[in-house]
């Protein structure tokens, strides 16, 4: 490899398991291409589920495990544990997740969407978007994906977005978020914060903008997606970005390369989206023209990678890449 992989998930659990992989399809230039036979999660897997998108996944224990957002017939939204053995074929508890949490206060919430699994030192954690009096950033662990805690919200309302670092930066735990409104927020940076004990965040600092100004995939918001990789570049950050149609918001997928101890600090940025809405299952569904990435796999020995997305607020697909491509487009089509 041209670059090294540093730190992504466990490192044992990452180990153990064959990442789902299918080479680039003959003909295609793109540096990121799809899985064959997505969507990989229809959106009734479960009885109670309208949807099943924007879901974390991680190698585990030989196998892979991930917590999945499954919005019910009811429309509600909740988060439901889930496994599978290949990363492809998934099965959920038809349950959602029931949080240990030693303050009712914060356990008593209504809704919970978008979660990203990290793993840091010796446990998973779990951010999603909660909802306290608003959306705002929840943060929860477990340690073998049966008994998750809940722990308190990492900030003020309005959040969405909270993405995890894999590890300490100078002592402290940091987390990328994107700060919101009450809607669906027509705006939105990407920022991030720091903090000593995963409870009390601070330090505040921001990332990166919209690409405003002309008509880009990314004027009109942008938001952290899977859990940074760390390479000999610097942090990989995979992000969605979205534009203002005629027809309403367009997400679509890109990426940028942050600085290793001072992760605010942009080195390169793609202009080009790697990954947009164009099929059937992505622009079609109960949000259209959605692509949304949530988490990624990675191979450090041969920089393979998979990405799990939702596809148009409805199902859930897989796309691959590979890291050394991935950060060479990244530069070479950087704009700050
Ligand atoms: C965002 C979140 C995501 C969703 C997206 C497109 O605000 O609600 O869960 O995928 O909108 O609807």
């Amino acid at each position: 490899m041209k670059y090294s992989i540093i730190t992504t998930s466990n490192p044992q659990d990452t180990a153990a398991v064959k990442i789902p992989w299918q080479d680039r399809p003959a003909g295609s230039g793109s540096v990121m291409w799809r899985y064959d036979n997505n969507p990989i999660i229809p959106r009734d897997l479960i009885p109670c589920s309208n949807s099943i998108f924007n879901s974390a996944v991680v190698p585990y224990k030989g196998a892979f495990a991930g917590v999945f957002r499954a919005d019910s017939v009811c429309r509600n939204m909740r988060l439901h544990n889930g496994r599978s053995d290949d990363g492809i074929n998934f099965q959920l508890d038809p349950e959602p997740i029931k949080w240990v949490c030693d303050e009712p206060e914060i356990g008593e919430f209504v809704e919970s969407y978008d979660p990203r699994v990290c793993w840091i030192e010796d446990r998973y954690y779990i951010t999603w978007c909660n909802s306290y009096h608003g959306y705002t950033i929840g943060v929860g662990y477990t340690y073998d994906f049966k008994t998750f805690y809940q722990m308190e919200n990492a900030f003020l309302p309005f959040n969405r977005n909270g993405v995890l670092f894999p590890r300490k930066i100078n002592g402290k735990f940091f987390m990328l978020s994107r700060p919101s409104d009450t809607g669906h927020t027509p705006f939105g940076d990407i920022f991030c914060s720091q903090s000593p004990d995963m409870v009390h965040w601070g330090c505040h600092r921001h990332v990166m903008s919209p690409k405003k100004g002309k008509l880009t995939w990314e004027c009109t918001k942008i938001g952290p997606g899977p859990v940074p990789i760390e390479t000999s570049e610097g942090w990989l950050m995979i992000y969605h970005g979205v534009l203002t149609s005629c027809n309403g918001f367009n997400y679509s997928i890109g990426a940028a390369i942050l600085d290793i101890d001072e992760p605010w600090k942009v080195k390169y940025r793609a202009k080009p989206y790697l990954l947009n809405p164009r099929e059937i299952y992505e622009c079609v569904g109960d949000v259209p023209n959605v692509v949304f990435p949530c988490a990624n796999i990675v191979e450090p020995e041969t920089g393979r990678m998979a990405i799990y997305y939702g596809c148009a607020d409805t199902v859930t697909g897989l796309a691959f890449c590979n890291t050394d491509e991935l950060i060479d487009f990244v530069k070479e089509n950087s704009e700050l």
